[in-house]
């Protein structure tokens, strides 16, 4: 049953999709028949993507009504009655307190853990480090953003001093003349982003795609550029090849606003077009074609996302496509820019408030002596008590496995589905003393956890969230929560009240959060001090950085304007970069390369869109897309079980034949859990910086399922039938 709340100035039940970074506005209206609830329509007076939403969007509701939602906090019984106990929050919280407070007598703060996710408002994001730091005095924090941007991130932050998703606001997209989309499916990840895009093509923008796959994307562009899995620097070393040795490049621009173009000179000497064409199998008159119509456009832009950044190599694959914006001097000018396109509805802020294992509130280093003085004063705690860097998302399953971390609580993720080489995700949870899940649903991750508590829903809470663009909004409350649900940040303050350090928070309201998190980014890279609630109900959202005191910056829609760089000397920094293989290469055992992604009508682990009718009968379980050379070399017909075997696991599905795929290429998406999980096989090998997994590429084998039962009893006049 949805109760609106009462605290509604304008009557307007309004919010924004949970799923993806556009961020896109919804309004909930009474169905015509009362019974049925309500119906989700697009808002028409919110920017980004006014009156339109995507599949997702329109379905956003259902899973907020499922009758599998959790209501109220779930003890695990014992082994002897398999199930869940239910209980009241008192009972929850004194006992949770308690066993925190015994593993860390017995074996030290460390020994707690928390990992957060990309979905939940900055509020819950900001509090979520300071719970793990204040509260728990525990280094161990990290989020599943480490899967996700942690390689743009890195990448911008090296290349220009600071890292936000899109550096320009969407309205700039339109006026680009040039653009280069790498490893993004636009179409069905920010569907909503789509006529942006199709509004510079319509103006005469030439688009090229890079992906080993032929999407619904690249139905757009020009030029299809179909690379194998992990080839984008190799690619890009030629086009910088070309730029360079023609001299197409922006000379003034590189001389006045960048360093670093001599190690690029040498970096792609090795690299003529005609040798990257044999190495690709791209011909060498699109690269050309490519490296000069880019360079010669008066204006161009790259949008990158995590086709090429979930490797091992994705640092640098995105600095690769950063060097070839710079050289053409496309930057800090409307209609030009490298972009990565952020993937969770607070994937952006997530990673600016402090729930990273590296960092501080306002994207601050928690090495910097200054940074931990300035969040310390804030906190109201002596630097000293501040702990130091923990480790990344993944690797705190491996702390765990060593025995070093014994207690672990999971908000806003479903690490079981969603990380590589999951079966060590899996044991590691199963060896913890205890495990706190809070979520709307007994996920594949809850089903590991000693207490499963009730989060609340999208559309039960209020806070702020930061889209793709670094616009910084405020998503009101528009339903009372479902049951007991509580929301997050009240649960982490009442636990923090049971573990004795309730003075740190002790707020009356979620603005309050708010006020002390801008507080706490003020003179941060992510400054949000000049923001306010009330100034965010007025404005349909404020960019970042927008500094304080007062409320008078009008936020900061566009970076590196005049082509400044908040690095020291204000330069960008190009990147020598020599293209590397990938973690795994095909060879005899393994001799095909499985990369995975995603479906236009499903999210992420699919916890919530699995549970939505209308999208998971369109994609009821994953299917393996391969080209049909390659399905007539394995004796497969579309719709034939095939069954994949990496390093790390096996999977079984249904092959999907289809000329939009590379050769050597299979994709499988991520959606779904248990038997079904294509993360049984992905690699969980590392970047050495971001520590982002090669989610994008492993090697496999591939053989045809024998059905011989089956096939049997098959019926004669339906064989072959699909
Ligand atoms: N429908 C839907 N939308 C979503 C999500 C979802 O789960 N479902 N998730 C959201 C989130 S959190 C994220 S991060 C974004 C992700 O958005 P995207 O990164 O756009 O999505 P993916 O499907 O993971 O990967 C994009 C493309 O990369 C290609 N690719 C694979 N390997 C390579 C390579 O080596 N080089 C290149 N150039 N391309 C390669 C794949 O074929 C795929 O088409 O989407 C967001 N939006
Ligand atoms: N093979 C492969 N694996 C991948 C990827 C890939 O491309 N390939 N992509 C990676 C990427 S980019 C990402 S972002 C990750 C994401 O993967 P996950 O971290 O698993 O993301 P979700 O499925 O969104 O999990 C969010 C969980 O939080 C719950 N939830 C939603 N809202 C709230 C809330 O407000 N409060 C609380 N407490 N809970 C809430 C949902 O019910 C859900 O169970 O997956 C990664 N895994
Ligand atoms: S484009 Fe993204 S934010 Fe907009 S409706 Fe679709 S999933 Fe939701
Ligand atoms: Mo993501």
């Amino acid at each position: 049953m949805l109760i609106p709340t009462a605290a509604r100035p304008d009557q307007r039940l309004r919010s924004h999709c949970p799923f993806c970074s556009m961020q896109c506005s919804l309004d909930l209206h009474l169905a015509h028949d009362p019974t049925a609830g309500y119906e989700v329509k697009p808002s028409q007076d919110f920017p980004v993507a006014t009156g339109r939403l995507c599949q997702k969007g329109f379905n956003a509701l259902a899973h907020t009504v499922h009758p599998e939602r959790v209501l109220q906090p779930l003890r695990k019984s014992k082994a002897s009655s398999p199930g869940w106990s239910p209980a009241a929050w008192p009972e929850a919280l004194d006992d949770i307190a308690a066993r925190i407070r015994r593993i860390q007598e017995q074996y030290g703060p460390d020994s707690v853990a928390v990992f957060g996710g990309g979905s939940l408002t900055n509020e819950v994001c900001y509090l979520l480090g300071k719970f793990t730091r204040v509260a728990l005095r525990s280094r161990y924090v990290d989020y599943n953003g480490r899967y996700c941007m942690s390689s743009a991130a890195a990448a911008q932050q090296l290349a220009f001093g600071i890292d936000r998703g899109l550096p320009f606001p969407l309205e700039d997209i339109p006026q680009t003349d040039y653009l280069i989309l790498a490893g993004t499916n636009i179409a069905e990840c920010q569907p909503t982003l789509m006529p942006y895009l199709l509004a510079a093509k319509k103006k005469g923008a030439v688009i090229v795609t890079i992906d080993p796959r032929r999407t619904m994307t690249s139905k757009i562009a020009q030029h299809q550029l179909m690379i194998e899995p992990g080839q984008d620097s190799l690619l890009v070393s030629g086009l910088l090849h070309v730029i360079l040795e023609e001299k197409l490049y922006d000379a003034e621009f590189v001389a006045a606003h960048t360093e670093g173009v001599e190690a690029v000179q040498e970096a792609v000497q090795d690299f003529p077009p005609e040798r990257v064409a044999a190495l690709t199998g791209i011909p060498e008159d699109t690269i050309r074609e490519v490296a000069r119509g880019f360079a010669g456009a008066k204006r161009g832009m790259v949008l990158t996302a995590r086709g090429l950044e979930q490797q091992v190599n994705g640092v640098e694959h995105t600095l690769q496509y950063i060097n070839l914006c710079l050289l053409c001097g496309h930057i800090g000018q409307p209609g030009s820019g490298f972009g990565s396109v952020t993937g969770q509805a607070n994937g952006q802020g997530g990673r600016e408030h402090g729930l990273k294992a590296d960092q501080l509130p306002g994207y601050r280093s928690i090495e910097d002596p200054d940074a931990r003085a300035h969040v310390a004063q804030v906190w109201g705690i002596d630097p000293h008590e501040l702990p130091g860097k923990g480790v990344s998302a993944y690797e705190l399953f491996g702390k765990i496995l060593d025995g070093d971390i014994k207690a672990m609580m999971i908000l806003g993720s479903n690490p079981v589905v969603s990380s590589p080489n999951n079966a060590r995700v899996a044991e590691a949870l199963a060896k913890l003393d205890l495990l706190v899940v809070v979520d709307l649903f007994e996920t594949e991750t809850a089903a590991y956890a000693d207490w499963l508590l009730p989060g609340t829903s999208f559309l039960e809470v209020e806070g702020t969230m930061t889209n793709l663009e670094g616009r910084v909004f405020y998503r009101p409350r528009v339903f009372e929560p479902a049951g007991a649900a509580m929301p997050d940040a009240w649960l982490l303050c009442a636990l923090a009240e049971q573990l004795g350090r309730g003075r740190y928070f002790s707020y009356s309201s979620m603005s309050e959060v708010f006020d002390e998190l801008c507080r706490a980014s003020a003179g941060g890279k992510a400054d949000y001090s000049g923001i306010s609630y009330s100034r965010l109900q007025e404005a349909q959202g404020l960019f970042w950085p927008c500094p304080g005191p007062g409320q008078a910056h009008p936020g900061t829609p566009r970076l590196f304007a005049g082509g400044v760089f908040p690095r020291a000397g204000g330069r960008a920094r190009l990147h020598a970069v020599t293209p590397q293989p990938p973690a795994e290469t095909a060879d005899t055992e393994y001799p095909y390369l499985l990369t995975t992604g995603r479906l236009g009508g499903h999210y992420l682990s699919g916890a919530q869109t699995r549970r939505t009718d209308a999208l998971a009968k369109k994609a009821p379980e994953p299917v393996a897309e391969l080209h049909p050379a390659l399905a007539e070399q394995l004796r497969l017909r579309e719709g034939d079980r095939v069954r994949l075997t990496s390093r790390r696991g096996s999977l079984e599905v249904a092959a999907k034949v289809t000329k939009d795929i590379h050769p050597r290429t299979m994709f499988v998406p991520f959606h779904w859990g248990g038997d079904l999980a294509v993360n049984r096989l992905t690699n969980d090998a590392l970047h050495p910086i971001s520590r982002m997994p090669e989610f994008k590429i492993s090697a496999v084998r591939a053989e045809r399922v024998e059905l011989e039962i089956a096939d049997s009893y098959r019926d004669p006049g339906t064989d072959g039938a699909s």
